[in-house]
């Protein structure tokens, strides 16, 4: 289930004072603007493919290089988004579009600067997928970051799900333990004996979804785009993150199509990534069969592990949150600890 968008995201036009403007202004007609996606966002351009959607436009679709309008301005405008640019929507260079409009979201993954700046960021728009990407060495799982994620996930509604890299190199053993208890998917994508990266196991779960890949810097995110995306030509390796200075688009966010269905994003090593924005009940919101209890929970019950009066406890004593009802919550709290 989804959280609504809270107001600071979207862009609202300021209330007009009344008598202020004339009556007879005309609203600008966008019927020919043409549909797009964002695909990156590089201060303040945003590259933009033509199509309804990414899974649907041709390898040979132009990238419009856009502005946004200037009644869009305070709008956030992020890789994902749906939008409809007006102008030279050719793609050819030095051309420049505008967007217009840009559509309701379905998910927003944000995160906090940290735990105690609420500051957000919206890092991508209508993901269904979220993959947290971890290495199993080089550099070394980084647990806080893995459950953080998974929280935000569950909070924007978005499903999240583990790429663990580099199990060539060591086993994933210990993340899967790490996870035994929470209802996260776990898939292997070490190199195999010729020095790929194994998709075989992840692909089905990217097929015809919108996915983001997040994870430190290292992982092998890039790498992995690189094999999923024939021609990705992602700058992998010895980038440096912060100033940006290394090869071309490795220091940007960027969607790209999969020939199988569906779009990835890639994104540029985060660090960190608080949860000061999420609230306990939107994450309680993606365990559906334990939803219904919490009516009966005190007001601002925070649903951890000995919340007073809490029901969610008997809820899954009483087995109506079904067999795996107790495996669940102990899902949910170990997720909720994240927020304290
Ligand atoms: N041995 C091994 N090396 C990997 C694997 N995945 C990525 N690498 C290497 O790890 C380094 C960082 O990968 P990169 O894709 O740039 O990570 P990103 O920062 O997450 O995008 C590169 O030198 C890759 O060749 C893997 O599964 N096994
Ligand atoms: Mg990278
Ligand atoms: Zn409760």
């Amino acid at each position: 289930m989804g959280r609504t968008i809270t107001s600071e995201e979207e862009y609202r036009p300021r209330p007009s004072r009344r008598g202020s403007r004339p009556r007879t202004k005309r609203r600008p007609d966008y019927s020919d603007a043409v549909r797009g996606v964002v695909v990156s966002v590089d201060r303040g351009r945003y590259r933009v493919i033509a199509g309804d959607d990414l899974a649907s436009a041709s390898a040979e679709a132009p990238v419009v290089t856009c502005v946004r309008a200037a009644h869009l301005r305070r709008r956030p405008i992020v890789p994902g988004d749906r939008v409809s640019m007006t102008g030279d929507t050719s793609g050819d260079d030095g051309t420049l579009a505008r967007i217009v409009t840009v559509e309701e979201r379905t998910t927003v993954l944000r995160r906090s600067s940290d735990d105690t700046d609420p500051t957000e960021r919206v890092v991508v728009a209508n993901a269904d997928t979220l993959v947290v990407v971890t290495a199993t060495t080089d550099p070394e799982p980084s647990w806080g970051f893995l459950d953080r994620t998974t929280v935000a996930a569950f909070d924007a509604g978005i499903r999240p799900l583990i790429a663990v890299t580099k199990t060539d190199l060591h086993p994933a053993t210990e993340v899967r333990d790490r996870f035994a208890d929470v209802d996260v998917e776990i898939v292997e994508c070490g190199y195999d004996a010729a020095g790929l990266p194994r998709t075989d196991a992840l692909l089905p779960h990217l097929t015809d979804r919108q996915s983001v890949l997040l994870g430190h810097s290292g992982v092998g995110k890039s790498t992995l785009i690189n094999r999923l995306v024939p021609g990705a030509d992602r700058a992998t390796g010895e980038v440096n993150e912060n100033t940006g200075t290394g090869r071309h688009t490795s220091s940007s966010t960027w969607a790209l199509p999969l020939p199988q269905g569906g779009w990835v994003v890639d994104t540029p090593g985060v660090r960190s990534f608080g949860l000061a924005h999420v609230d306990a009940d939107s994450v309680v919101a993606a365990f559906a069969e334990l939803t219904p209890a919490t009516a009966d929970c005190p007001r601002g019950c925070t649903h951890a592990e000995g919340a007073v009066g809490c029901a969610l406890d008997a809820w899954v004593a009483s087995g109506e949150a079904g067999p795996s009802g107790g495996r669940r919550l102990r899902s949910l709290r170990r997720l909720l600890g994240n927020l304290t």
